[in-house]
């Protein structure tokens, strides 16, 4: 469950959040497979409450696991876990298994099915109200109103969302059944919504009731990669993301936090993991340097460098992606002004398409991040450095820092405008491409850039200048 389920050495994730199933096919064939990430993770492909305005968060408020959301309906689900599948880039589910929609809630799901939240009637799962907490050792709102109360925010109310019971026997057939239609269509794991919001005990039970993953993909034996979203930062007597280390990764939160501070002070890269912050270690650790929460003052909200402060978004991606701490998962965002606003929309409220420009970049209100030449770069190194565990040749110099990764990649950061100078790399002798400018091209060279040589001591003369993208980064995968 801790095994992310890559092809090859792949590594990166990329949440190409609210995107259509159809343009998330195209993505992977188009640019994921051949720029080295390993794969997406996907909006709530369920059935969802549909609210005025069509905000984000609908999807966060299930009515049923028929597979029919704002993103596309089954079958446009199945093609694009085919075709991603084929091109070896996995999908990852977003799976909202806390909860049913809010109370007050009631009418059609995105699907047409009826349900009546303040009923707790969901047939088209089927739930009835014996499926769900009741209120007995909640506050009269049945909401969670303390957080030091471990009981409380396990088994009452998520604001006021309807509040399932993963003790019960039926409830966890249920739940599995819904990831067990996924892993047989070929997803290759999840993100399990709002885990500090059930017991350990009750997810590992529900693990344990999954299928393999579908062997016209993957080897057999395979289980799922089960990443918690666990929202820990340390405040004493709350539910702590160790708890859930047994049972798969889980996501770090403390680190949006300090690549924050790294990305405008790269001394602090020595205190990246930071074990007395209670951070968890490496291999459990799930890590990314904004999500579609905190981008937008959700989900614990804090300090987060986000699409908005591009300079310094590249620097805490380069970082993330060029360092050896956790699992990393790159955001993919669209414009937004207000944080309910819901994705680029037509008149009829339907997701816009995405649309890429002749440069590469993305139109119709898509930021797309993960096609920013920095960070793409950053994911080819990535996979690169897949089995280096080491760092090498670590250089700190105010507020610049080079290293390498084990003779298989180099990476040189500067906050302090250009840097230039006789570096040692680490890598064998050759001619490599920046792949913070582009990839090597079919003429023998390299787009954005003239080749880089490594000499057969493995120096190599290296000059950053762009301040707005002050990375420098060649690895054996990108040879001019
Ligand atoms: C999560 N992780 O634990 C998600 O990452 C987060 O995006 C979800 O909240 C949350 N858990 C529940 O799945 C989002 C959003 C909330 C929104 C909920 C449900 O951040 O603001 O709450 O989805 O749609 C909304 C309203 C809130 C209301 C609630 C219930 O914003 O005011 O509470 O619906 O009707 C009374
Ligand atoms: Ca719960």
């Amino acid at each position: 469950y801790h095994d992310p389920n890559c092809k090859d050495n792949r590594v990166a994730m990329v949440h190409l959040f609210e995107w259509k199933w159809n343009d998330i096919a195209a993505e992977c064939e188009r640019f994921l497979a051949p720029m080295g990430y390993c794969g997406v993770q996907v909006s709530p492909p369920n059935e969802h409450v549909i609210v005025d305005g069509y905000p984000w968060w609908q999807r966060y408020q299930p009515v049923s696991y028929k597979l029919e959301s704002r993103s596309g309906n089954r079958q446009e689900f199945i093609n694009m876990v085919e075709r991603c599948n084929n091109v070896g880039i996995r999908i990852y589910v977003d799976a909202i298994i806390n909860h049913m929609s809010g109370t007050g809630r009631s009418g059609k799901g995105s699907g047409g099915s009826d349900f009546d939240a303040d009923e707790m009637h969901f047939p088209a799962v089927p739930y009835t109200i014996a499926d769900f907490n009741g209120c007995g050792g909640c506050p009269a709102c049945c909401c969670i109103n303390s957080w030091t109360d471990v009981a409380q925010v396990r088994n009452c109310r998520l604001l006021g969302l309807t509040d399932l019971n993963q003790a019960l026997p039926g409830v966890r057939q249920k739940i599995a059944g819904f990831l067990n239609d996924l892993i047989d269509i070929g997803v290759a794991g999840f993100r399990i919504d709002a885990g500090k919001h059930m017991w350990p005990a009750d997810l590992k039970a529900i693990s344990e009731l999954t299928n393999d993953l579908n062997t016209k993909w993957f080897p057999a034996g395979r289980k799922a990669f089960f990443f918690y979203e666990v929202i820990d930062l340390a405040q004493v007597g709350e539910v702590r993301a160790q708890e859930y280390t047994g049972i798969g990764k889980v996501t770090e939160f403390r680190y949006c936090i300090k690549i924050d501070d790294v990305a405008g002070g790269l001394w602090g890269i020595h205190g990246l993991y930071d074990p007395g912050w209670g951070m968890v270690e490496s291999t459990d650790a799930f890590v990314f340097v904004d999500n579609h929460d905190n981008q937008r003052g959700h989900g614990g909200g804090g300090n987060v460098v986000t699409y908005k402060n591009p300079r310094k978004y590249k620097v805490a991606q380069a970082v993330t992606l060029g360092y050896t701490y956790g699992h990393p998962r790159v955001m993919s965002s669209y414009e937004f002004t207000t944080d309910g606003q819901g994705p680029p929309a037509n008149g009829d409220g339907s997701t816009k398409d995405v649309v890429i420009n002749a440069d590469g970049s993305c139109g119709n209100g898509w930021v797309c991040e993960h096609r920013w030449q920095a960070i793409a770069g950053m994911a080819s190194f990535r996979k690169a450095v897949a089995n280096a565990n080491t760092i090498d040749n670590q250089r700190t110099e105010g507020n610049k820092v080079a290293f390498s990764r084990g003779g298989r990649g180099f990476v040189a950061i500067s906050n302090e405008g250009s840097w230039s100078g006789t570096f040692q790399t680490g890598m064998p002798s050759g001619r490599y491409c920046n792949v913070i400018r582009g990839c090597p091209n079919s003429n023998g060279g390299c787009n954005g850039a003239e080749p880089v040589t490594v000499n057969s001591d493995g120096t190599a003369s290296v000059s950053i200048a762009d301040w707005d993208n002050p990375i420098f980064a060649i690895h054996v995968e990108a040879k001019a």
